[in-house]
């Protein structure tokens, strides 16, 4: 299917057509590991399933065309998509990060690959002339979230794209947005990211992770990666995320205005210090996000006055569940500084711990409303 079908189209088509057997309209499961060939190596395009299984072509196919990219890449996690972009690299190379980003990123990062000899830097992305200064000979990489993770801050994916000039690849993690409402490849990054366990999937029920990039030779390097290092996803897990994609577009636009609501709610409370959504005006990136999204997502964070404000309040909501995670119809609530980000806590890159992370689901806005209030009294 071509990219020239609106989004809504091709979300619940690109990639996928009707099964060549039967004729079923959702892509089978092809749970197997292996293709019985004719001959040595006289295949029908499949081999092993670590390498490609059809279920898991359907999404990378799908993924691709809605990112507005060419080539797409599953994994079995988000992080596993992640550390498989960071195999691109070699001892001594340098990568320029965003100073917010998920908690399991810094450690992938600084725990992790810095051990190998990669060398990373934290840089404010909202300062695209400190970024540029910020590059070296060594330079590889520019890696980021808009918004990101979770200070919701945002950053103008065009102007770092420039950044390509200098020979320093960008790549987005684009999960707390999708592609339903901003394509980073469209603006010109090399590589779009995403924990697809979030709004690609949408529903609580799978981990995963992938890429969408437009380059041959970037596509061959990732693509030899997946196989050698062989973090992929089963087929049921593609299925789930296949069938997620196909409400993308619907669900992020409930997801939107169910957050635009209760970012208004939050920012009359006066229990609330400061709310984090780039859909307010008062929003640094509001400008930024108006111009590079459709829609602001369903993602807000806020401060309260205290740490132990912040604790008991997300330990009494009734609707909003308390968990790890985002992105599903359910809304979720949580405390970055002791759950999803605690791996930064003594870092520079700490989050305040007076903050509260919300996932708006798609229930209805006044329930959730109502529940906020009753846990903020
Ligand atoms: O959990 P996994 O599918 O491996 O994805 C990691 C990941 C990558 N990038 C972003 C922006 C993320 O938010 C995540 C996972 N985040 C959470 C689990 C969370 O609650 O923030």
């Amino acid at each position: 299917m071509t990219q020239d079908y609106h989004f809504d189209t091709l979300a619940i088509h690109a990639g996928q057509e009707p099964d060549p057997t039967t004729g079923a309209i959702m892509t089978p499961i092809y749970q197997t590991s292996t293709y019985v060939q004719a001959a040595p190596a006289e295949h029908k395009g499949y081999e092993y399933s670590r390498t490609d299984n059809p279920t898991r072509a359907a999404l990378e196919n799908c993924v691709a065309v809605i990112e507005g990219g060419r080539y797409g890449l599953a994994f079995s996690s988000g992080m596993a998509a992640i550390d498989t972009v960071l195999r691109l690299f070699n001892p001594g190379d340098h990568i320029l990060v965003g100073s917010d980003v998920y908690g399991g990123t810094y450690r992938l990062f600084e725990r992790v690959y810095a051990r190998y000899g990669l060398r990373f830097s934290w840089v404010d992305l909202s300062n695209v002339d400190a970024v540029r200064a910020a590059i070296t000979p060594q330079t590889k990489l520019l890696w980021l979230e808009t918004p990101t993770n979770p200070l919701m801050s945002i950053a103008d994916i065009a102007a770092l794209a420039e950044l390509k000039a200098q020979q320093v690849l960008v790549g987005v993690d684009n999960t707390f947005a999708s592609p339903a409402i901003q394509q980073p490849l469209l603006l010109g990054a090399d590589i779009v990211m995403h924990s697809s366990t979030k709004y690609l999937g949408g529903h609580s029920d799978v981990v995963g992770g992938v890429l969408a990039l437009n380059d041959d030779k970037l596509y061959a390097d990732l693509k030899f990666l997946q196989n050698a290092v062989g973090a992929v996803p089963a087929p049921l897990d593609c299925f789930l995320v296949l069938r997620g994609i196909k409400t993308l577009h619907v669900r992020m636009e409930r997801h939107s205005a169910n957050a635009l609501q209760i970012a208004r709610f939050l920012d009359d409370h006066p229990a609330v210090q400061k709310v984090l959504y780039p859909g307010l005006e008062s929003h640094p990136g509001y400008e930024i996000a108006k111009r590079q999204m459709r829609g602001f997502g369903g993602m807000i964070s806020f401060i309260l006055d205290s740490p132990e404000a912040a604790k008991r309040m997300v330990s009494r909501t009734k609707i909003f569940a308390l968990a790890e995670s985002l992105g599903g119809v359910e809304s979720l609530i949580e405390h970055p500084y002791s759950m999803t980000h605690a791996s930064t806590a003594t870092s520079p890159i700490a989050v305040p711990p007076a903050l509260v992370r919300l996932s708006v689901g798609i229930e209805h806005v006044d329930d959730l409303i109502d529940d906020l209030r009753q846990a903020l009294s």
